[in-house]
This record gives C-alpha cells, sequence and structure tokens, in this order.
C-alpha cells in the first residue's frame, strides 16, 4: 500500500474495505478485458443480427395504430427498439432478461456488500454479459479516475441561486460539459460513421463518471456548507456518490445508494427520459446534450419528480394526523386528494399492471434495514388501502405502486431528507440506462428519428376515407 493510501485509510477507518478492492481491480484488470474491448467485439455481431432480420422479416406488419393511440400518447405502439431491458405489464422490468432478484443475485457486489453495483449493471446493459469482479472494479475504477468537472461547469452549478430547482441546475450543468465532448469534436474534425460509437462510449463515460461530483456539488451548494470531499478513486461509484453526498461514514447508504442506482437506471426505452435522450441523440447531439434533454422529461412531476411529489404528499399527510395510519384516515386522505382533481403521487403506470419489482424492490431493504421507521410504516400502511381506493375511482389502468412510491423514505431515513434533491439522484441512475443504448444506436448507425404527424383535420380526412372503404 502506498504511503498516501496507507494515510488516507488512516484518516478514514471505512476506506478500508474498500480499499481491499482497488487491489483486487488492478490484479483483475490487467489480464481481463476492459468494457470497451468487449463491446467493440460484439458490434458486427449486433449489426448482422439487425441486417439479417431486416432482410427476412422488414417488411413483416408489427402491429396496429389507432387513432385513439395516436391523441392518447402513443401508448402501446412499437415503434422503438431498445436493447437494455423490456418491460412486462405484470412481471416488470427485465435488464437483457434477467428480473431486479436476478441481478441481485448475479451481479457484482462490493466486498462485504449484498447489493449490486450499479457499473456492473451499465456493463450488463451495454453488452448483455455480466461481468467479473475484476472487471467491474476496473470500470469502478476507470469512472472515478474521470470523475472531475472543469472549473466553467463547477462554476454554473456554484453561480445558480438556491432557488433555481435542483434538476434545473443539474440539467444546465450537464449540458456545459459539451465543451468536453469528443464526439462533437471528432464530428466537426469529420470522423467516419463507423467510429461514431467510439466517440460516443468515451463521452459516455466521462459523462457517467462526472454526474457524482455535479449531483454533490448541487446538494453541497443548496442543503449543506458548499464544501465536497474529493473522489476516493478506491472506491466504487455508490460508495463516492453517498461519501460526496457527506454519508458515506454510514454503510446501510452505501448500499442503498448502490441498490437504487441500479433499480432506476433502465425501464425500457418508451419512457419521458429514455426517449428524449434516445430521440436527440439520433440528430447526432453528444452524449452530454442528450441526457441533459432525457434529464428535462425527468424533472416533470409525472415522470421523476413523482419521487418528490410523493414525499411531499407523505409529509402534509403526517402533518395533519400524525401518527394515525388508520384505514380511515389514510382513505379520506386519498380520497380529498382525488376529488382535488389531482393524481396520486407514486401510484399508476403507463405500461405495468401490478407492483412495480422496483418497489418491491425497496420495500424489502426497509423490511430488513429499517423496520420500525415511522415513515416506511405510512408507506406500507398506504399500499394497503390505496390500491382498492383508486380501482373504486375507476380512471388508473393501474391502482398499483411504481418505484416513486417507496424512494423518498428510504432516503429520509438516512437524514437525506431534502425531497426537491431527490430527482436529481433518480438521473444519476437513468444515465446507466440510457447511455448503453445511445452508444448502441451510434454502432448499429440507428438513423434520426422522424415519426409522422398529421393535424387534426388530416386525421378526420383519414380516418373518412378509410371508413368508406
Ligand atoms: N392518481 C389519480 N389518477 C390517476 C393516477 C393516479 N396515481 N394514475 C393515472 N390516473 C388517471 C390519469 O390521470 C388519467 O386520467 P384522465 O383520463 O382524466 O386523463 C387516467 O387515470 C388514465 O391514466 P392511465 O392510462 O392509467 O395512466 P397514464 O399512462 O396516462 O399515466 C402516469 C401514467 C404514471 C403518468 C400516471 O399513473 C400518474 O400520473 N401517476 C402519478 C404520478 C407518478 O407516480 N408518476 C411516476 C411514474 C413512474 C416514473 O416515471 O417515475
Amino acid at each position: 500500500m502506498s504511503l498516501r493510501l496507507a494515510q488516507s485509510v488512516r484518516a478514514n477507518p471505512l476506506l478500508k474495505k474498500n480499499t481491499a478492492q482497488l487491489f483486487a481491480a488492478r490484479y483483475y484488470s490487467s489480464s481481463e478485458k476492459t468494457l470497451k474491448q468487449r463491446f467493440a467485439e460484439l458490434i458486427p455481431e449486433k449489426v448482422d443480427q439487425i441486417k439479417q432480420l431486416k432482410k427476412d422479416y422488414g417488411s413483416t406488419v408489427i402491429g396496429e395504430v389507432t387513432l385513439d393511440q395516436a391523441y392518447g400518447g402513443m401508448r402501446g405502439i412499437k415503434g422503438l427498439v431498445w436493447e437494455g431491458s423490456v418491460l412486462d405489464p405484470v412481471e416488470g422490468i427485465r435488464f437483457r432478461g434477467k428480473t431486479i432478484p436476478d441481478i441481485q443475485k448475479e451481479l457484482p457486489k462490493a466486498e462485504g456488500g449484498e447489493e449490486p453495483l450499479p457499473e456492473a449493471l451499465f456493463w450488463l446493459l451495454l453488452t448483455g454479459e455480466v461481468p467479473t469482479v475484476g472487471q467491474t472494479r476496473a470500470l469502478s475504477a476507470e469512472l472515478a479516475a474521470r470523475s472531475s468537472l472543469p472549473k466553467h461547469v463547477e462554476d454554473i452549478i456554484d453561480n445558480s441561486p438556491s432557488h433555481l430547482h435542483p434538476m434545473a441546475q443539474f440539467s444546465m450543468a450537464v449540458t456545459a460539459l459539451e465543451s468536453e465532448s469528443q464526439f462533437a469534436k471528432a464530428y466537426a474534425a469529420g470522423v467516419s460513421k463507423k467510429d461514431y460509437w467510439n466517440y460516443t462510449y468515451e463521452d459516455s463515460i466521462d459523462l457517467l463518471a462526472k454526474l457524482p461530483n455535479i449531483a454533490a456539488r448541487i446538494y453541497q451548494n443548496v442543503f449543506k456548507d458548499g464544501k465536497l470531499p474529493a473522489v476516493n478513486k478506491d472506491l466504487d461509484y455508490g460508495a463516492n456518490l453517498a461519501n460526496l453526498l457527506g454519508y458515506g461514514s454510514n454503510a446501510e447508504f452505501v448500499e442503498l445508494m448502490r441498490l437504487y442506482l441500479t433499480i432506476h437506471s433502465d425501464h425500457e426505452g418508451g419512457n419521458v427520459s429514455a426517449h428524449t435522450t434516445h430521440l436527440v441523440g439520433s440528430a447526432l447531439s453528444s452524449p452530454f446534450l442528450s441526457l441533459a434533454a432525457g434529464l428535462n422529461g425527468l424533472a416533470g412531476p409525472l415522470h421523476g419528480r413523482a419521487n418528490q411529489e410523493v414525499l411531499e404528499w407523505l409529509e402534509t399527510f403526517k402533518k395533519a394526523v400524525g401518527n394515525d395510519f388508520s384505514k380511515e384516515t389514510i382513505e379520506k386522505y386519498l380520497w380529498d386528494t382525488l376529488n382535488a382533481g389531482r393524481v396520486v403521487p407514486g401510484y399508476g403506470h403507463a405500461v405495468l399492471r401490478k407492483t412495480d419489482p422496483r418497489y418491491t424492490a425497496q420495500r424489502e431493504f426497509a423490511l430488513k434495514h429499517l423496520p420500525d421507521f415511522d415513515m416506511f410504516k405510512l408507506v406500507s400502511a398506504i399500499y394497503e388501502v390505496a390500491p382498492g381506493v383508486l380501482t373504486k375511482h375507476g380512471k388508473t389502468k393501474n391502482p398499483w405502486p411504481n418505484v416513486d412510491s417507496h424512494s423518498g423514505v428510504l432516503l429520509q431515513y438516512y437524514g437525506l431528507t431534502e425531497a426537491s434533491f431527490y430527482t436529481v439522484l433518480f438521473g444519476v441512475s437513468r444515465a446507466f440506462g440510457v447511455l448503453p443504448q445511445l452508444i448502441i444506436d451510434r454502432a448499429v448507425g440507428a438513423p434520426i428519428e422522424r415519426p409522422k404527424s398529421f393535424s387534426t383535420e388530416k386525421y378526420i380526412e383519414l380516418v373518412k376515407s378509410l371508413n368508406s372503404k
């Protein structure tokens, strides 16, 4: 162990366990393929698979579109390609064919940890393969090594007024990283299409690496004293994020970050943040501009910001009733919310028709680590009542809870109580899901997206003519 490293371990005994991982990483990584090498090997196979599929079945009709769907947010229309995950309405998400319990079991973990490492999920989403422990450690080390921010990005965050929502600051900072884009520079220099993926990959790794510093800088500026520790090159991504936020000394919080970042990453391609990132990327905007666009979508209350809305909604309820979490008080609060013309935050989903397994994973974490926390008890009590009320209300197609219904309460327990920051954490995680697809898009030469739109008058013409036939 170097003197500098030994000193930092003495100063922070919590680093000991993770320091051991670094040496493991160095040992393994010298003999194993890197993520970039492995992905490069897989590209020809993927390109051929798509070419063959289009050749054999290119004219096969895979669905039909009704007028209701055109006016109904395009729900259910098949028209996107997304390799990382597929969402079943009842079972929930599968990442490259694996359920959340599968990835909790199969993905590499930190030494002594039980939750999967998000950097291992990134590898899985990009390649379809589970990385070895050594490959994962090497990726952790690479991300930590590339984590520093350019001064102008730090200045943008530091100069943002504290009343500017953290998601707006987040998106601005990611946009401002455009100055570092290797893709944009390569494109301007006239690089061949075949090499687009290479620069998209480099930008994506840089971007992922820098997100903890951006997120934590916003957090420390808006809610704390503005001071940030340095990224520790010996720690995994979740541990570094926890440290930067000021909660790294709590091993359970570190584990929560690993789980949180893993399960919020990807939810197939049609959700607003994923689709937006992919769409903007299709115009050959860099990963920085593409993710920033996706983050702006994630900031909406019907999407990622629902985690903030849930917390505020729970707090309002708790303020009003204290610890009276009886079925009757909850039922009344739900009806008050619905009768006021508002949605019940954290419930419903465009695709899911059962309890979100991301909710279940968080519930299991809570049962293990914070079973007696009153806010967890409240979330559990609402889970008993809300599906019945929403079913009786009769509007939503899915009366069950989604991911955002649970996440805030876990963060509250560990002291991260500032709800307006929660969607930023979701955004850091979402990058793990949408950046692999951006790299794949450029590797397989995905075209610019341009679906057809009609005016209402033109639709009237269309349906009349179709119905007269
Ligand atoms: N409370 C009250 N009404 C709801 C509802 C809820 N939780 N969920 C859906 N509805 C209503 C819709 O607003 C819609 O009403 P109108 O016909 O008046 O427009 C009707 O039920 C039908 O909607 P749906 O087809 O079941 O759901 P959508 O696909 O249109 O919307 C979603 C999905 C998630 C936006 C919606 O369920 C919702 O607003 N939920 C609350 C916000 C939330 O938790 N969002 C987070 C989702 C997960 C994520 O992206 O992070």
